[in-house]
């Protein structure tokens, strides 16, 4: 009987091993979207691209929601060129380097020039107020 336990607890362990590794197979994925936070499903960190760049968005730990509704535990995502993370509670700017997805989007197509740029996901709430640099991530790439 006791036996037969230990069996049961062993195959569960490796069962649940087995899921983390496959949720986190390919690493560079996972040091982002195994983190809380927003992260880039594209482009990764470090790559290069030409200057039509589909930006694909992601958020763990948070929901997305539209803009102006102030629910706790939910934002949408703005996407920073060449600029850094805006500090907790500060209202993220709307400009041409700070771009608002308020309608909940999770993708968008920008136009870089050639060279390196860093690009930065700020995650804030409905009234656009960020939720600070813990739900930020930025990558570098570079555009050719
Ligand atoms: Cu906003």
């Amino acid at each position: 009987m006791k036996q037969w336990f230990r069996l049961i607890t062993l195959m569960s362990t490796l069962f649940i091993s087995s899921v983390a590794q496959a949720a986190c197979k390919h690493e560079g994925a996972c040091s982002q979207s195994c983190t809380l936070g927003p992260h880039f499903i594209s482009p990764q960190d470090g790559d290069t691209v030409s200057s039509e760049i589909l930006v694909k968005m992601g958020i763990k730990g948070l929901k997305v929601h539209k803009a102006g509704d102030l629910i706790e535990g939910t934002g949408h995502h703005h996407l920073i060129i060449d600029g850094t993370y805006i500090a907790e509670n500060e209202t993220v700017p709307a400009d041409d380097r700070h771009i608002h997805f308020g309608k909940g989007q999770t993708e968008t197509i920008i136009n870089l020039k050639p060279g390196k740029h860093t690009l930065t996901l700020q995650f804030a709430d409905g009234h656009h107020q960020s939720y600070g640099e813990i739900m930020s991530r930025t990558i570098n790439i570079t555009v050719k």
